[in-house]
């Protein structure tokens, strides 16, 4: 959960303080009117979040306002999905980049690349397993976009890596499918929407500023989309498949929005 870091800026979930309420009521109420939550964050995960304590709430704040300003940015696109989402310049890039998981870099697990094998299940015709040699023969794309956690931060990072749509078409993925789930070696799942999947700057990330990814960042596999917040963005994939199950996600299944994107 959102409160299980070990390096923990939260207390565990409990029931709200009203004080706190109050206090964050202009901003939720903001928020609320405006019908900027809606999309993003359930009820019950923002009853979770204003239960943190007083000295945290400039936290809480944060966390609303990137959630306003992510949904500002969907709103402002809605009306052109086929817009791209803004790009950025190689200068801009941040080196190394903002490591999050729901537990502290510490924990992390370095995956073995010689043993490491991309699995395939669900509706894909060609399910043979991908080795990371395979995978980083493939034709490489570049995106330098802007990574949104709902925690409320933000950096641009430079990822690159094969084409999620080239890729699925390539296995023979059924590409009218509905969801197309990742299972990471951390226990994390996420999914996303087919069309997130095919969205032009949706990648397979292997290297992150021309290098391949860091061991905290996802090594050797990770998704990287532009079209959602950064949770959506499985690190140190292991399996991909495509469902018209709805598979649910890590967060989704905690309360925030599954969509969380365009
Ligand atoms: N496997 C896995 N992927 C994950 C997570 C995780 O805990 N496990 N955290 C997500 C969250 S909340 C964010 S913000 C990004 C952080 O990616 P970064 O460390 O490369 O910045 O990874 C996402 N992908
Ligand atoms: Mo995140």
């Amino acid at each position: 959960m959102l409160f299980r870091k070990s390096s923990s800026r939260f207390r565990p979930p409990q029931v709200p303080d009203r004080a706190i309420l109050r206090e964050h009521r202009k901003v939720i109420d903001e928020i609320g009117r405006r019908g900027l939550l809606r999309g993003t964050m359930s009820l019950g995960a923002l009853t979770l979040l204003t239960g943190c304590d007083v000295s945290e709430q400039d936290q809480v704040q944060r966390v609303l306002r990137s959630v306003s300003a992510f949904n500002d940015w969907v709103q402002a696109r809605l009306f052109d999905p086929d817009k791209l989402a803004p790009r950025y310049a190689a200068s801009q890039v941040l080196k190394p980049p903002r490591f999050n998981a729901y537990y502290g870099i510490e924990d992390v697990q370095p995956i073995d690349a010689a043993t490491w094998r991309l699995e395939l299940a669900g509706l894909i015709q060609d399910k043979r397993p991908w080795t990371l040699e395979q995978i980083r023969a493939l034709p490489e794309q570049e995106e330098i976009i802007r990574h949104i956690c709902v925690e409320g931060w933000d950096y641009i990072g430079q990822w690159s890596g094969p084409n999620l749509r080239q890729f699925l078409t390539r296995v023979g993925a059924d590409l009218g499918a509905k969801y197309v789930a990742f299972h990471s070696h951390d226990d994390y799942m996420e999914s996303i929407d087919m069309a997130s999947a095919l969205h032009p700057q949706t990648i397979l990330a292997t290297k992150y500023a021309g290098d391949p990814i860091g061991d905290p960042y996802g090594f050797p596999l990770r998704l990287r989309t532009a079209v959602k917040l950064g949770f959506k963005n499985p690190k140190w994939i292991r399996a991909i498949e495509v469902t018209n199950t709805y598979p649910g996600g890590y967060w989704a299944d905690r309360g925030f929005n599954w969509h969380s994107g365009l």
